[in-house]
This record gives structure tokens, C-alpha cells and sequence, in this order.
């Protein structure tokens, strides 16, 4: 109801705009983002303590295995995204609708333990945790573009596993149409899911041909360490030919339905954020263009792709 008025902030047109990449801008950047000089010092010296605000410091201790090895087909020689940009450029509105305060407001939320339900229309119901995760599930590492609605553009390597091979653990039933992700609903722990004009929590969803696409993962890390909590931890889908708002962090529930899901930015917009939100060039967000993208470390701009990329993989389920 009140909600369906609301128009975010962080989709208002990225203006941002570098035709050309320079050294002092990316610096500019950075410095901006507090992951230069001073900040950095002072974040190093923190460690250990809680501050009010949390302490970006404080992350998931880090599992056997770590870095896994990477998917041979999943390993384009693309430059990848530096990582302290990735780790400080964030959408993650359950903390801040400001990109980068979302990893100052992560102290409170708690990671372990954590487990995922499994459930819905599936002969095998099953709940695991993170841990159980890198014993059950052939882990690895793959390099994936990532392309936000707003225009802008990353490329990432993500540890986790095939979304495909947990379907193939539940085994769901013929009536099961749609996946539906739920990211965990703790107003205490989040200090952006106070505010309720926000239809939490947060919901997206999948086709199940979608989620049997070998391009479909679950991640539970980044640039060969578990996941930050700004980033999903512990546990993320990253479904690299859709906007990137469909890659839903921090998974609480995993269902398998009948009925499309209704979605987080469906029910806030649906002509804005559609439950397919395939990137498309030629298909413009209905207030800006989607025809090209900044790529968020260097500020270049570049065409955007088809599926992000990944017709050659995807085009057939459309
Ligand atoms: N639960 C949840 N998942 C979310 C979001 C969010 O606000 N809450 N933001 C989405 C959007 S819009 C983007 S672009 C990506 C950002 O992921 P990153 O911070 O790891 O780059 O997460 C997506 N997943
Ligand atoms: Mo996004």
C-alpha cells in the first residue's frame, strides 16, 4: 500500500558518468569511499573492537578449502573488479540505502550459525548450514560479470556451487514451477528493516528451468574468502544475466512453488523491476537507458551486452 509510491533513491539514474579512465579519478574514487589513506589506517586499528556502528573488520572466520579452484569454463581473462571496491560499493538496503555505509552497519548482524531451509513443493525437504554447505556440495570458483540496474558493472569471482545441484538434492516435484529466496528478517540486527515502508523481507525468485541453468550459483565467498557480510554473507545467489537486485543476499529460506513469487522491487514497482529482468540494451528502465554501463572501479563506460553476456548460454530459456 504505502509502499508502492516509494521511488529509491539508489534508482535514480548513476550520473556518474567517466568518458575516460584516470589514475587521479579512480584515486578520487577510493578516497570517497574511505578505502584509501586515513580510512584505511583507521579501520586496520580498529580491529577487535565493537564499535556503535560495527566493525567492518569483523568477518566470517574462513573454512578449509579456501581459495577453491576455478571452473575452466568459468575463467575469462576479463580484468576483475578491485576488490576493496567490490567490498565497499554496496546495495544491501536491510542495512543503508547509502552504498558506502552498508559495511559500518554490519556489526550487529549475526552469521553463526546459520542454515538455509529447503522446502515448498520438493520430494526431500532439507536444511543446511553454511558449514554442511562446503562438505555437501562441490565447491568452486567462478568469474561472472555483474550488472546492477543502475547501470553499472562489476566482474566478480565467486566461490559457491551450482543452484543446479541442490535442486537435484530436494528433487522438486512436477507442480513445482518457481524458486523462491528469502533473506532473513531481523529489524534488531538490520538497521534498514526498521523502516517499514520497505515490503521486507527481502523476496526474489527464479523459474525452475532459470534455476537449473548451470549459470546459476550459490555463493558463499569472493575473491577467495567467505563472503563479507556487505556482500550476502553467508550465502547469496548470483544469477549473472539478470540485474543484479535479482541476486539475493544473505538467504534465509529456499521454497520451491506453484505461483510466481512476488518479488521486493516487483511489489514496490512492478513496471520498473519485472520478475524476469533479463539485462537488455535495447530495453531502457523506464527512467533511464540501459543501452551502456560505467564499470565501477575504472569509470569507463561500455556497451551493454545482451544478457549481460550470456546469450550464447541463456537465450534458448526465452
Ligand atoms: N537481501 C538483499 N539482497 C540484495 C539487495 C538488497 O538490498 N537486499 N540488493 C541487490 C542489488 S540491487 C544489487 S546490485 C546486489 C549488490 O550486490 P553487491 O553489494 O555484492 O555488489 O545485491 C542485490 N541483493
Ligand atoms: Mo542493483
Amino acid at each position: 500500500m504505502s509502499h508502492i509510491r516509494i521511488h529509491p533513491d539508489w534508482h535514480i539514474h548513476d550520473r556518474e558518468i567517466t568518458p575516460e579512465c584516470s589514475y587521479f579519478k579512480r584515486r578520487e574514487f577510493l578516497k570517497q569511499m574511505g578505502i584509501l589513506g586515513a580510512g584505511l589506517a583507521g579501520i586496520t586499528k580498529q580491529v577487535g573492537l565493537h564499535g556503535a556502528e560495527g566493525n567492518p573488520s569483523l568477518q566470517p572466520s574462513m573454512p578449509d578449502g579456501f581459495p577453491f579452484k576455478r571452473h575452466a569454463s568459468y575463467s575469462p581473462s576479463w580484468k576483475l573488479t578491485e576488490q576493496q571496491v567490490a567490498e565497499s560499493y554496496n546495495n544491501f538496503y536491510e542495512f543503508s540505502t547509502n552504498k558506502s555505509r552498508v559495511r559500518y552497519l554490519t556489526g550487529a548482524f549475526s552469521i553463526t550459525p546459520w542454515s538455509v531451509q529447503v522446502g515448498g513443493l520438493v520430494e526431500k525437504p532439507l536444511t543446511f548450514t553454511v558449514e554442511e554447505a562446503y562438505k555437501r556440495f562441490q565447491m568452486e570458483e567462478r568469474v561472472y560479470r555483474f550488472r546492477c540496474v543502475e547501470a553499472w558493472s562489476m566482474v566478480i569471482p565467486w566461490t559457491g556451487f551450482p543452484l543446479a545441484a541442490l535442486l537435484k538434492l530436494v528433487q522438486p516435484k512436477p507442480e513445482a514451477r518457481y524458486v523462491k529466496f528469502t533473506t532473513f528478517n531481523r529489524p534488531d540486527q538490520a538497521p534498514g528493516m526498521r523502516l517499514n515502508s520497505y515490503p521486507w523481507p527481502y523476496v526474489e525468485g527464479l523459474t525452475i528451468e532459470e534455476a537449473e541453468h548451470d549459470l546459476s550459483f550459490i555463493a558463499t565467498g569472493m575473491y577467495g574468502k567467505p563472503l563479507p557480510k556487505q556482500n550476502g554473507a553467508p550465502v547469496r545467489l548470483v544469477v549473472p544475466w539478470k540485474y543484479g537486485y535479482k541476486s539475493i543476499k544473505s538467504i534465509d529460506r529456499i521454497e520451491f512453488t506453484a505461483q510466481q513469487p512476488k518479488t521486493f522491487w516487483e511489489s514496490l514497482s512492478p513496471v520498473e523491476y519485472p520478475f524476469e529482468s533479463n539485462v537488455n540494451p535495447n530495453v531502457p528502465h523506464p527512467r533511464w537507458s540501459q543501452a551502456t554501463e560505467r564499470v565501477v572501479d575504472t569509470g569507463l563506460r561500455r556497451r551493454t551486452q545482451l544478457f549481460n553476456g550470456y546469450a550464447d548460454q541463456v537465450a534458448r530459456l526465452y
